[in-house]
């Protein structure tokens, strides 16, 4: 295999998926960022802008080219005609009322989860990334920047520990290359890496410094609030001169989750352990008696925000999920009537030539 593919990240799963190597070597690339039904993408040959096929076009959104995929063009190199299944996928539920899922990146081997020592870090925001990165199969690294700003990151290190056991933490002075080697030692050739996190926590600068050179814009946050303001617009996969690949993710900030059961559980699982202790199976944790999580939090074992939170990421995902099998089978039985009336309107007009 190419060199220049060995460094995009290819890695033993996607060759595996190609029938014939030699003739899809030259064939097969990376998206490094998707416009609309255009693909950048980087294969043996170099950057590419390309289209879709007619089959992928039609294809449903999960389904076609997002950035970090590996696919396979056609002959001409022109059009992407397969995407490789994928190892890992980023994916949320759509904004308003339309319910799709929506395609965010794939094959994100490493999710970095930045948060500043600051007003703005939440341990109920982490513990939904943490849900999220559980259920699209990446591992979570919790990266927590402006260290410099405090006199004692140790207490946002404390609190960042309590979210998920063996969850690691990172410290950086994100402006400082010298400060992030601790983050700098996750990211080896061929590990693709995303960063997500509010506005303002520093994304963008921790990708220039990691990179070191100035890749994406960054801005200044408003004093007040701490609060960031979006600068980066689109999703683009970006090569570290030192090997790896970066990935700034902006637009989560509407973090809609829907069908992660078992991941909200891998977050939670001190709360799902003691539920097995409660007298009632079906217990809520609300008043009943013998509720071991209610026992907990008087103990001080469990904070009453985590079962708060807890309980909402559930009612969140199990709303979510309820809408998402009701659209779905609304449009099964959508496409059942469309068939129906093309049958008819088929009959009819035989009968008129008849
Ligand atoms: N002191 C300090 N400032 C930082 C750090 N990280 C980011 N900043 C500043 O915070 C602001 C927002 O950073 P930016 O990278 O644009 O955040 P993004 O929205 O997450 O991409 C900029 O003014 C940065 O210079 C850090 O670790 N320490
Ligand atoms: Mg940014
Ligand atoms: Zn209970």
């Amino acid at each position: 295999m190419s060199e220049r593919l060995l460094n995009l990240g290819l890695v033993r799963f996607f060759i595996q998926q190609l029938t014939d190597t030699c003739v899809l070597e030259e064939r097969l690339g990376r998206v490094m960022s998707v416009q609309r039904s255009r693909s950048t993408v980087v294969c043996e040959s170099g950057e590419r802008v390309v289209e879709l096929s007619s089959t992928l076009r039609q294809s449903a959104a999960i389904d076609r080219p997002v950035v970090g995929d590996w696919i396979v063009l056609d002959e001409s190199l022109s059009r992407i005609e397969r995407v490789l299944e994928r190892k890992s996928f980023f994916k949320r539920l759509g904004a308003g009322s339309n319910n799709e899922i929506q395609p965010i990146a794939a094959n994100i081997d490493i999710l970095f989860i930045v948060t500043s020592c600051n007003e703005e870090f939440k341990e109920s925001r982490l513990e939904r990334y943490l849900a999220l990165c559980a259920e699209a199969g990446a591992t979570p690294v919790i990266i927590l920047t402006k260290a410099d700003r405090v006199a004692d990151p140790g207490v946002f290190i404390h609190r960042a520990r309590s979210v998920q056991a063996g969850v690691p933490i990172e410290t950086a002075n994100a402006l400082d290359p010298e400060t992030v080697d601790g983050v700098r030692a996750w990211i080896d050739r061929t590990s693709t890496v995303a960063l997500v996190g509010s506005s303002g926590v520093g994304k963008s600068t921790l990708l220039n410094t990691l990179a070191g050179h100035t890749l994406a814009a960054t801005s200044e946050i408003r004093e007040q609030d701490k609060k960031g303001r979006h600068t980066t617009t689109h999703r683009e996969l970006h090569l570290l001169p030192s090997g790896g690949l970066l990935i700034d993710v902006p637009g989560m900030r509407e973090l809609r989750i829907a069908e992660l059961n078992q991941s909200i559980g891998a977050v939670f699982e001190d709360i799902q352990l003691l539920a097995k202790q409660c007298r009632f199976a079906d217990c809520r944790h609300e008043a009943e008696p013998g509720c071991a999580v209610l026992r907990a939090i008087q103990e001080n074992e469990i904070d009453a925000r985590r079962l708060a939170n807890y309980k909402k990421l559930m009612r969140e995902n199990a709303l979510a999920t309820v809408t998402l099998a009701e659209k779905r089978s609304q449009d099964r039985e959508f496409a059942k009537m469309v068939k129906e009336g093309k049958r008819i309107k088929q009959k009819k007009s035989e009968s008129i030539t008849e």
